[in-house]
């Protein structure tokens, strides 16, 4: 038999079948070039942390390859990447930015 949309949406708060939209990690990349100062200015800028805690982070990606910078939405990550890349590219550093499905 055909369920009516109402149904089905009772159904699925019964059922517990609604899922939560993907998360997605934004990570930073450490290479041997990007200033540690622009770094900071980075993560301070676009991921609202303060300068003791982007300096955290900061020596994180350099020591240990790469870091967690915050975890969004997808259409924030993916604005949050093309925002560093954007960045990192008109100062002309290397700094690479990705996202991971949380
Ligand atoms: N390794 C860089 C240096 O020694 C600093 C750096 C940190 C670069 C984090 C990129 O995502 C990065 N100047």
């Amino acid at each position: 038999k055909e369920l009516t949309e109402t149904q089905h949406d009772t159904e699925d708060l019964l059922e517990e079948r609604i899922e939560e939209p993907p998360r997605y990690h934004v990570m930073l990349i450490n290479d041997d070039y990007t200033p540690m100062d622009f770094v900071v200015e980075v993560l301070r800028r676009f991921f609202n942390m303060d300068s003791e805690k982007a300096t955290e982070i900061m020596l994180t990606i350099h020591y240990k390859g790469k870091a967690r910078c915050g975890t969004f939405s997808a259409e924030i990550a993916e604005t949050k990447v093309d925002q560093v890349i954007r960045f990192a590219t008109e100062h002309q550093h290397p700094l690479q930015c990705s996202m991971e499905k949380a």
